[in-house]
């Protein structure tokens, strides 16, 4: 089904010409958006296994993937910042000299399409036509990869005809090959908007909209132009007066974005009033208004979201989201209704099943997990029940507050609130949590992950917390930025604050902040609630719970003020001196 090109734009055929002279493909097939096409592209991927056709009745247009068992997740160590000065990744990424990149990746994609069609993806991050889109093409040999890029993003020609003759647009290679792990790199060079992916098939690694461009080229680029590409979910929060107030928050993969940025409102606030409107689960892009506040985008089409733990009960709306359109990759197949299934979607595992491995699975007798860890769901955005009337208008939203938060057993708070751009800079910079299954390597270990760009920042994270502050010095009206830990807990291990849904409770007390609705006791650390002020009506939580959720220990904070000390010597002479003393703030409050 080779296709003639869709432009005529020589920047964009020079690219494919070229890439297609390196990989050698058999042909190469345009992608122009159409269902016409996507049908015989997934036709043709059901034939060769590449995906399985889901109960059309109970999961229209629903597809199953299993990766290979060595590619389920990001591999951060095989992921390289190719800046032209090794100083310009800076001490937090992986860094490779552009020359020596392309050379040696380059054997690796020599020929790497031999028998295989080779899919040019023209696709948009944000609205196309909105003043903020910014146009991709991405090379790929995998349908997989071109059905999820046409759900995470706006595909087709119309992304070209808004091209026109311009050559900005992202440069994006993928190639399967033989998925050998010791070969696989995932390569950005900022300088030449462009990113290098082979030997890998999993979401994170080669949908290149998203975390390589949309993260670690946007930031870079947000640096240069003055605005900000963000790991963060957006919410819209309306009170019972009508009145939405939005923030963005950002934690860790697999730490709660999108629980977050689909939440139901407990009972006793849906019967006041409240509704919660989603505008994205995962990155959001930022500017400066006309007014001084800071607005954002979101610049995706789709959630790629975890899939374990999704129920119900904990995310009804993701559920939701699932239930058409929706490419499963690595969860249970479920024989007897042809459906999928994961731990914790409910208590009922199937007994005659298959595994995210492809082996026989048996839920009621089997020992191991079905599904992995890292399973996901690739779902269209309008299937989501609470997508925010305002996700596709290109200003964005106003942000009333920035919230950062990672996994953390002990130390960090329920929730406090930085006393003023400045600190909130320095609070995003001390972010730590626990280590997830979204990224190869031990799940479970604390580390510091900055504003959860750690695995995402594009440049040097000491110039990167410096643009936060230059861009706070911009803002007449800056959002309030605060912390949050929904993931603290008692000595057995047992979660303390209920969690999901109930995080309104704690969201509510954050509008009320921005509002100067409600007060705050200032602690070494920042604004703590006072634990009357959280709202626990209808929950089965003590107020003594309450009370320890909102405790600041000190011993604890001066141990991590060494962490933090330690972790802030890699920036050298880039650590910018309002986070120095931002720290010596800490430590004296400390005494
Ligand atoms: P990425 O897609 O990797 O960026 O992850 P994410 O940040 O969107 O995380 P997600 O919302 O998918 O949640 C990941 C895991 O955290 C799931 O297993 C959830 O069940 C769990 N989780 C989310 N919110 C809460 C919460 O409020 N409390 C507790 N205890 N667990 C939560
Ligand atoms: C994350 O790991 O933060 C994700 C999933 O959102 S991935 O696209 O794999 O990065
Ligand atoms: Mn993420």
């Amino acid at each position: 089904m080779a296709s003639k090109p869709l432009t005529s734009n020589k920047s964009v055929l020079k690219f494919v010409e070229e890439s297609a002279a390196r990989t050698c493909p058999d042909e190469i097939v345009w992608i122009d958006g159409s269902k016409e096409q996507l049908d015989a592209l997934a036709a043709a991927a059901l034939k060769t296994g590449e995906l399985i056709k889901l109960n059309e009745e109970l999961l229209p247009g629903c597809y199953l993937h299993r990766t290979a068992v060595n590619d389920v997740a990001r591999v951060e160590d095989r992921t390289f910042i190719c800046s032209r000065r090794e100083e310009d990744a800076g001490p937090t990424n992986n860094w490779m000299d552009p020359k020596e990149a392309y050379e040696k990746v380059g054997k690796i994609f020599e020929g790497a399409m031999k028998g295989r069609t080779m899919y040019v993806i023209p696709f948009s991050m944000g609205k196309v036509g909105s003043p903020f889109a910014k146009a991709g093409i991405e090379l790929t040999d995998s349908i997989y990869v071109v059905m999820n890029m046409n759900i995470m993003t706006r595909v087709g020609k119309e992304v070209l005809d808004n091209l026109g003759d311009s050559d900005d647009f992202v440069r994006g290679l993928h190639a399967k090959a033989d998925l050998d792990e010791t070969k696989r790199y995932i390569l950005h060079f900022p300088e030449d908007n462009t990113i290098w992916s082979v030997n890998s098939g999993y979401g994170g690694n080669v949908l290149l909209g998203k975390k390589c461009f949309a993260l670690r080229i946007a930031s870079y680029q947000g640096k240069n132009e003055g605005w900000m590409a963000e790991h963060m979910l957006i919410l819209g929060i309306q009170n019972p007066e009508g009145e939405i107030n939005y923030i963005a928050a950002a934690f860790p993969s697999a730490c709660g974005k999108t629980n977050l940025a689909m939440l139901i409102p407990p009972e006793i606030y849906q019967k006041k009033g409240y509704k919660c409107w989603c505008v994205g689960d995962d990155i959001a892009w930022i500017r400066i208004g006309e007014d001084g506040r800071l607005w954002a985008v979101n610049p995706e089409n789709g959630f790629f979201g975890v899939a374990p733990g999704t129920n119900m009960k904990s995310n009804p709306n993701a559920l939701i989201s699932t239930q058409k359109n929706t490419i499963f990759t690595n969860v249970v197949h479920n024989l007897d209704n042809n459906t999928v299934w994961w731990e914790g979607l409910d208590k009922n595992p199937p007994e005659h099943a298959v595994d995210w491995k492809g082996n026989p699975w048996n839920g009621k007798t089997s020992e191991v997990k079905g599904a992995h860890p890292n399973s996901r769901f690739t779902a269209p955005a309008v299937n989501c029940p609470c997508l925010s009337p305002e996700f596709e208008n290109p200003k964005g939203v106003p942000l009333s507050a920035i919230v950062f938060g990672g996994r953390r057993a002990k130390t960090a708070p329920l929730v406090y609130q930085a006393r003023d751009w400045e600190h909130g800079v320095f609070v995003g910079s001390i972010m730590a949590s626990e280590t997830t299954a979204a990224a190869s390597g031990a799940v479970g270990v604390v580390r510091r992950d900055p504003m959860a760009m750690l695995p995402f920042c594009g440049y040097h994270m000491g110039d990167y917390f410096q643009h936060w502050l230059d861009m706070g010095k911009k803002l007449k009206n800056p959002p309030k930025i605060f912390n949050v830990n929904w993931f603290r807990t008692d000595d057995e291990g047992h979660f303390l604050w209920p969690g999901f849904g109930d995080n309104l409770r704690v969201l509510e007390w954050i509008i009320k902040r921005c509002k100067g609705e409600v007060e705050a006791r200032e602690t070494a650390i920042g604004y703590l609630p006072d634990p009357e002020d959280i709202n626990i009506e209808g929950l089965d939580l003590d107020r003594k719970t309450l009370t320890d959720l909102l405790s600041v220990d000190k011993e604890m904070w001066k141990a991590d003020a060494q962490g933090i000390e330690e972790f802030y010597t890699k920036f050298g002479s880039k650590l910018p001196k309002e986070l120095k003393g931002e720290l010596e703030t800490l430590k004296k409050n400390l005494q």
